[in-house]
């Protein structure tokens, strides 16, 4: 009896790790494709999504601490500023829906203005960094019903089991300025319908601002943003058989103006060849990887693209060097 029971327990852990070992090798396959895809093209790029690994995330924490990146600090201290002006705008809001959930001290700040609020549905892909988040604001605000949903919130079609009642959506960090003006456009429209019509968003978003301000951001003093870049030549050493040597490239951090975005690359310092998965990939000195993009807007030019997807402009809020926004919109 006893040993039947210790036999279907080992074989519970068994289907599970072996459901998260498929899921791992899936994510490698993913990665791999795009990595392969990617470094064939004429103009090489890879989607910035994959600089995101473990290491990638703890190090964009590291980012959110230099004393050159002012995005995190900058919108934390309007939150804290505004929540309740932002909260009772909003109305009475009983769920708080977070887009990749975020840092959990800006949601924090979020969560204390609401006074109605009961449940906080976070989305991510990360499934361990969800149950992390989840602990964290369960403990800090008592009484919160945490129901976290794993996906790619890109791709979140319903709030299964989630209350009716006010909603307010949450998507921090600029994180939106990673995608193009369309896939923002295309992701506010599915977050309209998430949400549902009547539906409060929050959203922050950097501003344009004088270059002095603005590179230095992308490519801080102490290399951390560098070696952010670097990781993805990493990664790919690690999961793909890469032999990529990360001294042979640099990170670079330009302005497109026309475009309005930071575009970050990995420049190859000499004429090289690389190996990926028994592929070799030649480098011109000079030759570049697109990873990165991050769209900045003025606060017309987003609110324009609000309610170009559905959303009406309710207020924005701005610090005094104007360097970050807040938009609270409503869905028509
Ligand atoms: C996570 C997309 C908001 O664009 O500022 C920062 C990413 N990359 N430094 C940003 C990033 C390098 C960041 N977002």
């Amino acid at each position: 009896m006893a040993s039947d029971i210790s036999s279907l327990l080992a074989e519970g852990r068994t289907s599970a790790s072996a459901a998260k070992s498929a899921r791992r090798a899936a994510e490698i396959a993913e990665f791999a494709d795009a990595v392969l895809q990617g470094l064939a093209q004429r103009t090489r790029s890879i989607p910035s999504r994959f600089l995101y690994d473990a290491t990638g995330s703890a190090l964009f924490e590291e980012i959110t601490r230099v004393e050159e990146y002012y995005p995190t600090r900058t919108e934390t201290a309007l939150l804290d500023a505004f929540g309740n002006e932002i909260a009772a705008l909003a109305g009475d809001v009983d769920t708080l829906v977070e887009f990749g959930s975020g840092s959990s001290r800006k949601t924090s700040l979020l969560i204390e203005a609401l006074a109605e609020l009961d449940t906080y549905i976070p989305i991510d892909v990360s499934e361990s960094f969800l149950a992390d988040a989840a602990k964290r604001l369960e403990a800090k605000h008592p009484g919160l019903n945490v129901k976290p949903l794993v996906g790619d919130f890109t791709r979140t079609r319903t709030l299964a089991g989630a209350p009716r009642g006010e909603r307010l959506g949450f998507f921090s960090g600029s994180t939106i300025g990673n995608l193009t003006h369309e896939e923002a456009k295309a992701f506010l429209e599915s977050a309209a319908e998430l949400l549902g019509a009547g539906s409060a968003f929050l959203i922050g978003v950097d501003l344009k601002k004088r270059l002095d301000i603005l590179l230095p951001a992308y490519d801080d003093e102490e290399g951390v943003t560098a070696a952010f870049s670097l990781n993805l030549l990493a990664r790919i050493n690690r999961e793909l058989d890469g032999d990529f040597d990360t001294t042979r490239f640099a990170h670079t951090a330009i302005y497109n103006d026309a475009k309005g975005r930071i575009e970050i690359y990995l420049q190859s310092l000499t004429d090289q060849d690389v190996r990926v998965m028994g592929r070799s990939f030649s480098f011109a000195k000079g030759e570049r990887i697109h990873t990165e993009n991050s769209h900045k807007y003025s606060l017309p030019e987003f609110q324009a693209l609000a309610q170009s997807a559905g959303w009406l402009p309710v207020k924005a809020w701005t610090d005094t060097g104007d360097l970050f926004s807040l938009h609270l919109l409503r869905a028509s």
